[in-house]
């Protein structure tokens, strides 16, 4: 027999022996992310099948017989004990992703021994979107391992390949849902009307907004002049301290912290203070704003060493926004580091807060692209803030932007920042128009220099651990650029 025909063979009796413990089943199932799938699939029951979790490991292993690699590490938690049987009968020595750093003791990410430079292979035991691939990934490249290839058992075919693309690595997957669904509809284990379904949810429910090559800008020039050389170059005195602070806390991630009150955002500031060179605010929405809070977020901002930045989205005339950036109850004049600006209005809007804001010691964002569908802000517009931007670069410290790269003459004046909303590990949006770039395609392929995350953060079940990967992930590909 060949050994195409072997290898199928040995899936399709893998596939029956996995529905047959049960480990992929067929009905109503309420998913964490609230919807409801016909099809469950729980894999973390193979270790009680000492053969199968075996024949696994093995099967893992040759399906990756092109690849060379060092080390291997599994994306905690179900995939560990895969990880560890293919590194123990392989001889690979195998390092281990801590999902939770401690504070104390060695505070490692990563534990085993490797060197810089080594490559690791990452071992999943089903993919999704990728996104915990992605976790795993960010702090190894944080040690300055490579990582370009992952294998998986079960790829869900629910945008992971692409979104793992995104972020240079390669998919290796054993066994495709699809194909699983179609054995089990031939050896007669599922029937033709439930396998649509499947199908049918798999299709509808991709988290994958498809990149297409034209829609990905390439960068003008791969070399990045620093962050610490920029602060040079920077005109205003709060642009120069946002440089700074980034290249000394290593960071490039801002909070969006939109949580619902002035309580909560405080209470995480604190916790995610020390991984972040700017916080946003949208005070706005806080049912308890109080006037001290503008002064307890500044003790925050001192403790940790990060910005203050009030997305107000300033919008009207000269005159107006003078009176709506001092006064009013929220006084953002008083408390904020930085503050952003529509040009809509033209010019004007920027002399009015700069007549208030300069003698403070204050900076200005332009918002010259925005990150939701359909948005108007490009082209002429995007021009015109950059001009504008130029004209007034003593208070002006930089935009909002989602696409610098792909503008004419690329990013522009390396005294200014750009700052990038719509960012989560995996590409895709909301279902109000945000849409979502990883922070690898924001700094390495669109040219930014800030990565702006919001739920990514907030609704993660530990927001500190996931602003550190964040902020990881948007520092590494920050140096790549470097180089
Ligand atoms: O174009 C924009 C500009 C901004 S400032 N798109 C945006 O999403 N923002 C803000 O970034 C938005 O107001 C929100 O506070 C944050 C994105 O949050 P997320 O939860 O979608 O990451």
């Amino acid at each position: 027999m060949s050994t195409t025909a072997d290898s199928t063979m040995a899936m399709e009796s893998l596939i029956l022996e996995l529905h047959s413990i049960e480990a992929v089943k067929f009905g109503s199932f309420k998913l964490k992310s609230g919807i409801t799938s016909p099809i469950y699939i729980d894999l973390r029951l193979i270790v009680s099948y000492p053969s199968l979790l075996l024949r696994i490991s093995s099967l893992l292993h040759s399906s990756l017989s092109s690849t060379s690699y060092d080390l291997v590490c599994g994306v905690p938690y179900t995939a560990l004990p895969i990880a560890t049987v293919l590194s123990v009968t392989h001889s690979v020595p195998m390092l281990m992703r801590r999902k939770e750093v401690k504070n104390y003791g060695t505070a490692r990410a990563i534990e085993g021994v490797y060197k810089k430079g080594q490559s690791c292979l990452i071992v999943e035991d089903l993919v999704t979107s990728g996104t915990s691939v992605l976790e795993t990934v960010a702090p190894l490249r944080g040690e300055g391992l490579e990582v370009t290839d992952v294998v998986v058992l079960i790829d869900r075919e629910q945008g992971g390949r692409e979104n793992l693309k995104e972020n240079g690595i390669k998919l290796h997957a054993m066994i495709k849902l699809t194909d699983m669904v179609d054995v089990l509809v031939t050896k007669k284990r599922l029937s033709e009307e439930i396998a649509e379904s499947v199908k049918n949810f798999l299709e509808e429910n991709r988290i994958v907004k498809v990149v297409t090559p034209s829609a990905v800008p390439q960068k003008k020039s791969n070399i990045r002049v620093s962050y610490g050389q920029r602060a040079e170059l920077a005109k205003n005195p709060m642009g120069k301290r946002l440089f700074e602070l980034m290249d000394a806390k290593q960071s490039n991630l801002c909070l969006a912290a939109d949580v619902s009150t002035a309580a909560e955002l405080l209470h995480i500031a604190d916790k995610v203070g020390p991984e972040i060179c700017m916080l946003k605010t949208h005070v706005d929405i806080f049912p308890d704003f109080t006037p001290e809070f503008g002064f307890k977020l500044r003790l925050l901002a001192e403790k940790h060493n990060f910005l203050i930045f009030e997305d107000r989205k300033f919008a009207d005339i000269g005159n107006t926004v003078t009176m709506q950036y001092e006064g009013g109850i929220y006084r953002i004049l008083e408390w904020a580091d930085i503050v952003n600006a529509h040009i809509i209005s033209g010019p004007g809007i920027v002399d009015g807060l700069k007549l208030k804001g300069l003698p403070r010691g204050k900076g200005l964002l332009l918002l010259a692209e925005m990150s939701s569908s359909g948005n108007l802000a490009k082209g002429d517009y995007t021009s015109a803030a950059v001009k504008i931007a130029e004209e007034h670069s003593d208070f002006v410290i930089g935009f909002i932007s989602v696409n610098p790269a792909s503008w004419q003459g690329g990013p522009g004046n390396p005294g200014l920042v750009h700052a990038t909303p719509g960012v989560q590990m995996a590409v895709g949006g909301d279902s109000l128009g945000q849409q979502y770039n990883t922070p690898h395609s924001v700094i390495q392929d669109r040219g930014s220099d800030m990565i702006i995350v919001g739920r990514g953060i907030i609704k993660a079940g530990n927001p500190a651990d996931a602003a550190r990967e964040y902020r990881i992930q948007g520092w590494e590909a920050y140096k790549v650029g470097l180089q």
